[in-house]
């Protein structure tokens, strides 16, 4: 059951305020004192706050400059850090009063609102109950227990969060041991651009560094909600808007940060009456799900300014040289562009082929190029060729590897970005796998493993017989859910590795363990000696992070220490990894990471505390082309459709898209409200299109279930939401994840790149009786 909504009275009403300004500094306020935080205790560790020799905020990852800001936090930084810091404790006397069968009844928000674990846990069956464990039992039965299974049927979940020590670990760890199932969140975020951008331009990782926001000349926006997800980065867009660069923002939602900003740190800004600065010169409402054929208009149009100037003789508005000389096959993907039909694109974008016009002359004008994107891109069926859409834009106009201009992926987790860059992948191309074999004497299994669509079918059939994450929330993260709730208990084995209580932690399989540990903020003592950990940001930029705060229970053990004693119950002898060594000094992690990709981490202890970081080496930042042609490809799309294999011409299905709101990290829910969006009291909440809803015969408030259209024998359906009508345009609409999962078929990802497609997902709305 899902009781996501705590107020009688919820409302939704337009929000007018900009981003930023003093709403943003009254909800902080409001959450520290509601956690029962001291202002001072807060105030007195966000200054430490992405800084050189503070700590990488445990929120989003964006870049954290080597000059930063006094305060280089945000909101929703702020409250991620409240979350961890709190003096809450989800202690064993927590845990003896409470069943499990209760918690479950229990929503996401009042489960993490316990506050932190404190103490190993195992589940016993008998009492319905956690109770506590020493550590040295619970490895020693995890050990076991892990030896008893076939490892390629046991799966190793890594949330974003882990440092780049942590991760590298856990990957030797699972191999060793024999599986190659490291599903981690990317697989659900921006696996369509680490499979798209390789193939595109030989580079998994966008392309730009925050000096290029620096000297950008226009951007583009696609599929990002800025203000809520990566809120600093709203800084270097409001400078860039300082000096008259224009900003172009595709996204069916109007979404605040993106509209209008008060930059909460200038006084004389939060002082002055006016409006905040306006943060896209152009915003467009395309369709969700409309952005190939968008930017195929942008480029038809493109085409049409080049063929003009050309017969005039004027300077071309392509960058002939540069496609002449660095890519491969503009020849289809300029066919593919004047065969389209602009009736077509318009229908399909929701756009006007004299908006798209427009966008084209823009950017003919514009030398130095920027692209950010982010989940309205890479959560669809099509999320790779939405990606490698982009790119070919960029490309166009000679857009990569120069000053100024690039692709910008804006990554999810602190470092979701760096797990990939140090091991974390199912796919062992993609892991030095000599390396590990020559340094550490064993065998990598060969064999690709599971990705989170691959486990969660596993799971869902049996094959999985066990689940060890390393933080996160999985089954409240992935697509299906009742199916895969259902399924979990059938596993044997779920050790969980975590800060605050889940839904995850409650399905218990035969063997369940929660294992506490360390926040990122805290301090992380190991042989008497404070250690340091390392973090990889949206622009391939690696920074150190050193934990500052007490820790929140005496009992706490530190990810890298935790994935040693593991590994050690595990797998001894099985190879010549120096666990102990490792867990008493991350330096030599670092050693054994630069040993492995000396390109990317030459000189890695030497160079991570310095501020700025250090950034990899990203060949499409110099042009060099690490793909298959040796040259930047153009990738030619098949089509324009959002659901190529689902017929969604009945008038009554309806495409939503599931997104946060701006009072939640990702399945952690802090509070009700969507400030931004003027959503506040509840989350079981549909908006919709006026005009849909008269279609439809349904009124504001009015009560509907919500079903999937699929035709495949599962039902898929959540009850009792509120329909509102919202400014999205006609055919979607929008709600909040993960409470809209259930609707999610496990089929419906992006191809090829396994990320369940979240922004598409076809819905109907069945309306109930009014009670
Ligand atoms: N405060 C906070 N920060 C976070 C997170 C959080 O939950 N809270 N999560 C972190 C993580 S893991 C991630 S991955 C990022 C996610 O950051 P975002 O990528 O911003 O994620 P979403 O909230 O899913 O929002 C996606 C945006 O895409 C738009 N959109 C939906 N469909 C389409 C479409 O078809 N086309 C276009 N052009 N736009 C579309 C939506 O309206 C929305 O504005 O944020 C990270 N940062
Ligand atoms: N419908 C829909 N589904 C989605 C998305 C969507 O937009 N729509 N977005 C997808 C995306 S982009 C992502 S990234 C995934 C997110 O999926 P996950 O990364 O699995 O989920 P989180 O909610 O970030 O995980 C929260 C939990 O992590 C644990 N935790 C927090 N900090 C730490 C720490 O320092 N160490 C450890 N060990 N544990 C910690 C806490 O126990 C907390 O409960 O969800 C995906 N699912
Ligand atoms: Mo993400």
């Amino acid at each position: 059951m899902d009781r996501s909504e705590i107020t009688d009275k919820p409302t939704i009403e337009p929000y007018d305020e900009p981003t930023g300004g003093w709403g943003s500094v009254k909800s902080l306020v409001s959450h520290a004192a509601g956690e029962g935080l001291l202002a001072s205790t807060l105030w007195s560790t966000l200054q430490k706050q992405n800084k050189a020799d503070g700590y990488a905020c445990v929120s989003c990852s964006w870049a954290k400059p080597a000059k930063p800001r006094a305060f280089e936090y945000c909101e929703n930084g702020a409250k991620a850090t409240i979350w961890e810091i709190t003096p809450k404790r989800c202690d064993r006397e927590f845990f003896a009063r409470h069943r499990v069968s209760d918690l479950l009844n229990w929503t996401d928000h009042e489960l993490e609102k316990q506050g932190r674990l404190t103490t190993p846990m195992r589940y016993d069956k008998s009492l319905d109950q956690y109770v506590p464990v020493t550590w040295a039992d619970a490895f020693r039965e995890i050990g076991a227990e892990l030896n008893q299974l076939d490892p390629t049927s046991v799966v190793f979940y890594v949330s974003g969060r882990a440092s780049l020590e942590a991760s590298h670990m856990w990957q030797l760890f699972s191999r060793i041991y024999g599986s190659n199932n490291l599903p981690d969140s990317s697989n659900m975020c921006h696996e369509s651009t680490s499979v798209g951008l390789p193939e595109s331009i030989g580079s998994p990782v966008g392309t730009v560094t925050i000096e290029d926001f620096d000297q950008c000349d226009m951007m583009f926006f696609f599929g990002h909600n800025t203000g809520t997800n990566a809120p600093r980065l709203l800084h270097w867009v409001h400078d860039a808007r300082k000096r008259g660069v224009p900003v172009i923002t595709f996204n069916p939602l109007p979404e605040r940060g993106l509209m209008r900003f008060k930059n909460p740190q200038s006084p004389i800004e939060m002082l002055s009456p006016d409006e905040g600065v306006k943060m896209s010169s152009d915003y467009f409402q395309l369709n969700g799900g409309g952005d190939i054929a968008a930017m195929t208009g942008i480029g038809k149009a493109l085409l049409d300014l080049d063929d003009t100037a050309k017969a005039a003789g004027k300077k071309r508005v392509l960058d002939t040289a540069f496609i002449e000389e660095h890519c491969h096959d503009f020849a289809s993907f300029e066919a593919f562009l004047r065969a389209a039909d602009w009736g077509e694109i318009e229908r399909c974008s929701g756009m006007t082929r004299d908006d798209l016009e427009h966008v084209a002359r823009v950017y003919s004008k514009a030398e130095k190029v920027i692209a950010n994107y982010g989940m309205g891109l890479t959560q669809h069926r099509h999320g790779i060729e939405n990606v490698q859409m982009l790119v070919n834009l960029l490309l166009m106009r000679g857009n990569i590897g120069k000053p100024g201009a690039g692709i910008s992926p804006i990554r999810g987790h602190s470092n979701v970005q760096g797990q990939r860059t140090v091991g974390i992948t199912e796919k062992t191309e993609l892991i030095p796998v000599d390396k590990f074999e020559e340094f550490y004497g064993f065998t990598v299994p060969k064999e690709k493993g599971l990705d989170t669509v691959e486990a969660c079918q596993g799971i869902i059939d049996g094959s999985v017989k066990g689940f060890v994450a390393l933080g996160g929330n999985f089954s409240r993260a992935v697509p299906e859910t009742r199916l895969v709730e259902e399924a979990w208990p059938k596993m044997r084995l779920n050790v969980q590795i975590a800060t605050k209580l889940n839904r995850n932690h409650l399905l218990t399989s035969e063997v369940t363990y929660i294992l506490p540990c360390l926040g990122r903020i805290e301090r992380d003592v190991q042989a008497g000696v404070e250690q340091t950990v390392s973090i990889e940001d949206s622009t391939a930029c690696i920074h150190a992070s050193n934990g500052m705060r007490e820790p929140a229970s005496k009992e706490l053990l530190s990810e890298p220490k935790i994935v040693a004693e593991l590994a050690k119950a595990t797998v001894p002898g099985r190879s010549t990894v120096p666990w102990d060594e490792w867990a008493a000094d991350y330096a030599k992690v670092r050693d054994a990471i630069e040993r492995a990709y000396p390109s990317d981490f030459k000189y890695f202890n030497q160079r991570f505390r310095q501020p700025g970081g250090f950034h990899r080496d990203i060949g499409a930042s110099k042009r060099e082309w690490r793909t298959d042609t040796g040259k930047a490809n153009f990738k030619t799309p098949e089509g324009f459709d959002v659901n190529p294999d689902i017929d969604t011409r009945p008038q009554d299905v309806l495409q939503l898209m599931t997104v946060r709101s701006n009072d939640q990290f990702n399945t952690t829910i802090y509070g009700y409200d969507d400030r931004l969006r003027g959503v506040s009291g509840t989350r079981m909440v549909i908006l919709m299109n006026e005009a849909d809803m008269r279609r439809l015969g349904l009124r504001d408030d009015d009560r509907v279930d919500v079903e999937t259209h699929a035709d495949d024998g599962v039902s898929r359906r959540v009850e009792d939401y509120r329909v509102h009508a919202f400014s999205v345009p006609k055919g979607n609409v929008a709600g909040y994840y993960p409470e809209l999962n259930a609707l999610m078929p496990l089929w419906h990802h992006s191809r090829r790149a396994h990320v369940p497609a979240a922004k598409s997902i076809p819905v109907r709305l069945i309306k109930r009786p009014a009670a």
